[in-house]
């Protein structure tokens, strides 16, 4: 045992007042967020046509949630409800990012990573962002880059700024691009062609990766592969697609290593399965699903390692992992990937309807698992109603962080259904997909809205109707049957939930 241990283990024999969690106590937390990965994705979730052994293992060593959720069917709007504790139709403009968008998260307000900067944690985001960088869509890709991750609470950041499919291309540690060359400097436009890059629209023959059918990505090329979004120079900048989730797995084993034997906080963004998917090349072909499928398997591999570089370091059993999705699945998004030709029968979408995009469940019901091997029994499956947006209040329930009433309204304290002594967790949670719906219970009202029914492009269907909609999820957890008009009392006791938390 450690000397400050056995101190603190002593202190706390002989006096009530250090019974309080000394440093060296306090778990580190790894929260793996992942990118469009569905509900059935991984075979712990009942995937047969793809294994994902280290997914697997960690949803043995924990809790494996079947009710956990992100508050949007999208990126942004998700992350943006993690990061600060509220849901994201509170504020506007917390749709999809361009890829040169403005900080959209508010520096004067409490975040997760700050709950843990306050608690005393090292603080770290490697992966992808899509939150806005800096107080201008107009910025200098080629100098500093701030306001971003570092003003909203971490200690350090290895980033890209919104997707893959979207320029620039390239990775950002703390403020500054990596590679950057002034002579060769970045232009990024998402109003007209900047430099002459060749773009996917003039040039399809140039393309290592075809784009669906009317779908876009046709701007600039880079490394064979079409983005929304125009770009120029920074040629020594540009990752390549192949290396990014090594380079990433690769910071957060760094910074694992640097940082174990203080507790830390490190959100770990993958990028998979999201498009465009082009996996290392030790993965192509490994799953038979195409790149989508071979994505997952390179996540799995990952997940794998980090576990792995916990356990070299000994802090295996006091860290606390979390993991995730933003969103639900989607296949094809955009390129000719395999996705949909290759699916073999692969059910990303688990029994729910809709994916990403989507105001069905499997939108927003997401693969779910939190392991704490000091704390937490293995094996457990919890049907407990928990969302991304609660980790930010429950952790400061935890660490005892205090931040200012009005801040985080929509987070909840559910501590003991993150680590399985509770199996209730929240009593109705609000989504925002297009469509905004509530769950209680086991029923689900989706909004009247005048969306469209279905997006033709992705082959989804987004859950908008003109009327009302309820649904029991207990026998019809395919949102099939529109049940309203036989329930009035129940839609109205959900409308009333959604009208006055839409005037908090
Ligand atoms: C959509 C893109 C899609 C993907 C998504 C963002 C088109 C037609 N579709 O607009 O490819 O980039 O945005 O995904 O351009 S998210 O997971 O980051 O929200
Ligand atoms: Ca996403």
């Amino acid at each position: 045992m450690k000397k400050t241990a056995l101190l603190i283990g002593l202190l706390a024999i002989i006096s009530p007042f250090a019974a309080v969690m000394g440093q060296q106590d306090k778990p580190n937390v790894l929260l793996i967020y992942v990118d469009d990965l569905g509900y059935g994705d991984l075979s712990s979730y009942g995937a047969d046509k793809i294994k994902t052994p280290h997914l697997d293992a960690l949803a043995a060593e924990g809790i494996r949630f079947t009710n956990g959720h992100a508050t949007a069917a999208t990126c942004t709007p998700s992350r943006y409800s993690l990061m600060t504790g509220n849901y994201p139709f509170r504020q506007s403009g917390t749709g999809i990012l361009p890829g040169d968008a403005k900080l959209i998260i508010p520096q004067d307000r409490i975040t997760l990573p700050k709950v843990f900067k306050k608690a005393g944690y090292q603080t770290a985001v490697i992966g992808k962002w899509h939150l806005g960088l800096g107080d201008e869509v107009d910025k200098d890709w080629n100098g500093t880059i701030k306001p971003g991750p570092l003003e909203v609470g971490y200690d350090y950041s290895f980033i890209f700024p919104a997707t893959a499919d979207r320029v620039p291309t390239v990775f950002l540690e703390n403020h500054r691009v990596l590679g950057v060359d002034k002579n060769d400097p970045i232009v990024v436009s998402y109003h007209q062609k900047v430099g002459d890059e060749p773009t996917g629209k003039e040039h399809p023959e140039l393309l290592k990766m075809k784009n669906s059918l009317n779908h876009g990505h046709d701007h600039t090329i880079v490394n064979g592969i079409g983005r929304i979004g125009w770009m120029s120079g920074g040629k020594d900048a540009k990752w390549v697609d192949e290396e990014l989730t090594l380079t990433f797995a690769y910071k957060a084993i760094r910074f694992i290593q640097d940082h174990y034997q203080q507790p830390f906080f490190l959100t770990y963004n993958a990028t998979e399965p999201h498009v465009p998917r082009m996996p290392a090349t030790m993965f192509k072909g490994k799953s038979g699903l195409g790149y989508r499928g071979d994505a997952i398997l390179q996540l799995d591999y990952t997940v794998g390692q980090l576990v792995k570089t916990l356990k070299d370091n000994h802090v295996y059993e006091n860290t606390i992992i979390i993991f995730s999705s933003d969103n639900g699945p989607v296949l094809d998004d955009g390129y000719e990937d395999g996705a949909v030709a290759q699916l073999n029968g692969h059910n990303p979408f688990g029994p729910y309807s809709g994916g990403k995009y989507s105001a069905f469940e499997a939108g927003t019901r997401v693969p779910f698992i939190i392991t704490w091997p000091k704390i937490i029994k293995k094996g457990i499956t919890s049907d407990a109603l928990i969302c991304q947006v609660d980790l930010l209040s429950s952790f400061a329930s935890f660490l005892n962080v205090k931040y200012a009433r009005g801040e985080a309204i929509d987070s909840e304290n559910h501590w003991k259904s993150l680590i399985g002594s509770d199996q209730v967790g929240r009593a109705y949670l609000i989504k925002s997909a297009g469509a905004l719906s509530v769950l209680k219970g086991h029923y689900k009202f989706i909004k009247a809205s005048k969306g469209a029914k279905k997006n033709n492009l992705v082959n989804i269907e987004l859950g908008n109707d003109d009327v009302d909609q309820l649904y029991d999820l207990n026998v019809d957890k395919g949102e099939r049957t529109n049940i309203a008009d036989r329930n009035p009392e129940k839609v109205a006791e959900l409308k009333l939930i959604l009208d006055r938390e839409m005037g908090k």
